[in-house]
């Protein structure tokens, strides 16, 4: 079966996590990703967290499923000319390098659009023009500089980072709809153009929902879903909430059996205003759901915390997975907290190929995030990540580059 990108040609750039997230999602969509790595180097992950000494990390290969790779010294003359030729034979070039290195490659916009005119230039950068458009981001500066650690953790502790790499596979996320909108683009304009993500918009975009709190807290001067209210004064700008929803439905983790001795032993409840008398009945508590001090979510709003409490009495009688179990007869919003090792060996993710096994030539089989995106007619069959410069040979034959010319760009280092 044919698949959404057949035909697309991209040269990969990137380096790290938000610019190869983005390839591989394109990969998978079955584009032609070329991943250009430095000659002796290479993508500096293959070395990070090795859990096997000389073999590429699984930091590597986790992002670089289904691409080809190259090694390419793009500063030499020859390494430019080759450059230009995949430039010119190709659809989109992804980059996340440091601000302005591409420039002082050589490789401005206005070179690679003279180049081909149909180029799409897709880059991610640590932050958007303004004061901090010349540094360097990882993933945690752009937690923190896009509104997601000043509203993550406790109100008594200090700014929080989330293990979901918003920054970085958020940036790569938001980069690769930029692309494949600039494609569809291009089928009507005839031209490529420029794609910026700046990892703070990416994180900022994924915390719309906290600059809406501040406005409301702005203006009403409390935020009444929020664990503070009516037990501490707000602030002037949106405090950390705990575990409470970001949405309109207050939610809160609660305790299952077990939670003295397992740290996942938790679940996380929504107390939809539609289920309130199913979870009334459930939790043996009927006469409340006729109960005006508690019927609406108005109502309900100053005593959260003691009804989540009378909730919890009931889930620590149960396994998490029990509680889902009878919730969901009664449709109640909710979910287990699921540890690593239970979402590595879950049957379900397994089965619909949100987790997949991969056969790596050097490092035997391993586990890895499967396309999360499902397209009925563009199946994803995840391949291993290849080796440094594995595909060198390959993509200058297609180029037109004979033998005795890449052993010689071999002896002089360009590749
Ligand atoms: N041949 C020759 N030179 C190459 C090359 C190649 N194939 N590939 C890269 N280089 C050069 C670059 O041109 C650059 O040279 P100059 O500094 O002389 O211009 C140099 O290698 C280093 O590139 P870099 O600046 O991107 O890498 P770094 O390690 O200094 O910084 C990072 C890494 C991630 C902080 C930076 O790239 C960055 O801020 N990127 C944008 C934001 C981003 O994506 N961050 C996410 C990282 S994931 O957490």
């Amino acid at each position: 079966m044919k698949k959404a990108l057949d035909g697309i040609k991209i040269i990969d750039f990137t380096h790290v996590q938000s610019g190869p997230s983005c390839t591989q999602l394109l990969a998978w969509m079955g584009a032609d990703v070329i991943k250009v790595e430095r000659v002796d180097e290479g993508d500096a992950t293959r070395k990070q967290l090795r859990d096997i000494p000389d073999v590429d990390s699984l930091y590597f290969t986790m992002l670089n499923h289904n691409k080809r790779a190259i090694t390419l010294n793009t500063k030499s003359p020859e390494g430019k000319e080759i450059l230009d030729s995949l430039i010119a034979t190709s659809d989109v070039l992804v980059e996340n390098f440091a601000p302005g290195a591409l420039d002082r490659m050589g490789m401005t916009w206005e070179h690679i659009h003279s180049v081909n005119p149909r180029m799409i230039l897709a880059s991610v950068k640590g932050f958007g023009a303004g004061r901090y458009e010349e540094c360097k981001s990882y993933e945690n500066v752009a937690q923190c500089a896009g509104g997601a650690a000043s509203t993550t953790g406790f109100d008594d502790g200090v700014p929080v980072v989330t293990s979901a790499q918003i920054g970085d596979s958020g940036s790569g996320l938001h980069l690769a709809l930029g692309i494949v909108s600039a494609l569809f683009q291009r089928v009507t304009s005839g031209r490529g153009q420029k794609v910026s993500v700046a990892m703070q918009d990416a994180v900022l975009n994924l915390c719309r929902v906290k600059l809406r709190d501040q406005q409301r807290l702005e203006r009403t001067g409390v935020l009444e879903e929020y664990p503070q209210y009516t037990h501490k004064p707000f602030g002037v700008a949106v405090p950390r909430a705990g575990n409470a929803s970001g949405g309109g439905q207050p939610g809160a983790v609660l305790k299952c059996k077990g939670w003295e001795t397992d740290q996942n032993a938790y679940i996380y409840f929504i107390l939809q205003a539609a289920v309130w008398p199913a979870v009334c009945k459930v939790i043996g508590e009927e006469s409340w759901a006729d109960d005006e001090a508690m019927n609406t979510p108005q109502a309900r709003l100053p005593q959260l915390q003691s009804i989540f409490q009378r909730i919890e009495q009931w889930t620590t009688e149960h396994s998490k997975y029990d509680v889902v179990e009878i919730l969901k007869h009664y449709n109640v919003p909710c979910g287990p907290v699921l540890s690593m090792k239970e979402i590595a060996e879950d049957y379900d993710l397994q089965a619909s190929g949100s987790i997949v096994e991969v056969n790596h030539p050097v490092r035997g089989k391993y586990k890895t995030v499967g396309m999360p995106i499902k397209m009925s007619d563009s199946p994803v069959d995840i391949t291993s990540s290849p080796l440094r410069g594995e595909h060198t040979a390959a993509v200058l034959h297609d180029l037109g580059y004979s033998e005795p010319e890449i052993n010689l760009l071999r002896e002089k280092h360009v590749i």
